[in-house]
């Protein structure tokens, strides 16, 4: 590869502020990876107000043909049905079968954050299906009362190749663990490589069951995963058990909904939801995005946090096989987050996107 095509699509809120941040990250990176071209991309909440459409084909057809990878910012979806108005990022992660949604909840020492949990675990989102396929109908009773229903799919396919995933991933932390541990470095979690299945099988037998059986199969019938710990945690445990010792979880798989609630959760763990990254992946694609939304309460004043972004840019990088100059960018941004002299307000402190990002650049 001699360039480096790249889908940019800020869509709605701080999404216009932070997406930029990561692009100038990745534009000062220099000959580490293949010159970077940016291809700025329409979707979101304006942009369906503004031409009817929240994503254009025009979008989808420049990303499948011409990108090589893609940025996504965040999309402002309001919380009543609009009649037309679909979520643009749901739907992108349909089109291009980006099936997982990696998002690695990482703890930096941050000087005086109000909750600070040793945490180092990936949490791995089917994001193809589950109750996000949205098919809800709504019916009246005779006697005019109301009932929703909601459609929620899991396949074996899907449940299956997520479990891969996450089988995959668990087994390359183990490597990178012993190869940090025999380089001299600190490696703080000591026990061996583990995946863990969230699910409520107890009460919803059938389709959680199925996606239960799915990941488990995909260890049993095979000796590949032998050095890598099959566990299981019901969701609800799952949340209190991740808010009171997180440092025991490694990889977590789950469905879409799940995985989704899950991981902000784990976001508050590491001190903000501006910090956490995550890739949408598929076989043939990838599309970096950070785990938060639109932040419409900060939206407009250059204080978002453009870490989540960052290292979304990071993580993207080293899917694509730039693993080298993924490890600057994390590491430029772990060095200001624990010097403490450029945090952004969710941080505790004052400085500007801007700041942030001129920081961690000058590092870099
Ligand atoms: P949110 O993630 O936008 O914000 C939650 C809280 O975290 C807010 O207080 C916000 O200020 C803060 N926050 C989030 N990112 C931050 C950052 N980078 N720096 C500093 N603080 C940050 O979630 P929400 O408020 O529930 O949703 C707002 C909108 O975003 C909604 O329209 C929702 O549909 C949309 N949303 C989009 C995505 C996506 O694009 N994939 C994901 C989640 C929510
Ligand atoms: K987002
Ligand atoms: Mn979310």
């Amino acid at each position: 590869r001699t360039a480096l095509k790249l889908g940019m699509i800020p869509a709605d809120g701080i999404g216009k502020e932070v997406l930029p941040a990561a692009q100038r990250v990745l534009e000062a990176l220099g000959s580490s990876i293949p010159k970077p071209t940016f291809i700025p991309l329409k979707a979101g909440w304006e942009e369906f107000q503004a031409n009817g459409k929240a994503l254009p084909d025009e979008t989808v057809k420049i990303l499948k043909e011409e990108c090589d990878a893609a940025m996504f910012g965040s999309v402002s979806s309001p919380s009543h049905k609009v009649a037309g108005y679909s979520s643009p990022i749901v739907a992108l992660r349909k089109h291009l079968d980006l099936y997982a949604n990696v998002r690695p909840v990482s703890s930096v020492p941050i000087p005086n954050q109000k909750s600070y949990h040793q945490c180092d675990m990936v949490i791995v989102r089917e994001n193809t299906e589950c109750l996000y396929i949205k098919k809800e109908e709504i019916k009246t009773n005779d006697d005019g009362s109301k009932i929703a229903l909601a459609t929620r799919q899991i396949t074996s396919r899907a449940s299956s190749r997520i479990g891969k995933m996450a089988f995959e991933i668990a087994l390359r932390r183990g490597q990178e663990r012993e190869q940090a541990k025999q380089a001299g470095k600190d490696v703080w979690w000591s026990g061996e490589p583990k995946v863990t299945i969230v699910h409520k099988s107890n009460v919803l037998s059938v389709t959680d069951g199925l996606f239960r059986e799915s990941v488990r199969a995909i260890k049993e019938g095979t000796d590949r995963y032998n050095g890598v710990k099959m566990e299981e945690q019901l969701v609800d445990s799952m949340v209190y058990r991740m808010f009171r010792e997180p440092e025991i979880f490694d990889v977590a798989v789950a469905p879409n909904l799940y995985g989704d609630i899950i991981s902000d959760g784990a976001a508050a763990l590491v001190g903000s939801l501006g910090l956490v990254p995550s890739i949408n992946a598929g076989d043939d694609f990838v599309m970096g995005e950070p785990v938060h939304g639109s932040a419409p309460d900060i939206e407009g004043q250059n204080i978002a946090n453009p870490i989540a972004s960052i290292r979304s840019a990071a993580l993207l990088l080293s899917s694509l096989g730039y693993v080298e100059p993924a490890a600057r960018i994390n590491a430029a941004v772990d060095a200001i987050l624990t010097e403490g002299q450029y945090l952004t307000p969710d941080l505790g402190g004052k400085a500007s996107t801007t700041d942030v990002t001129d920081a961690i650049l000058k590092r870099l």
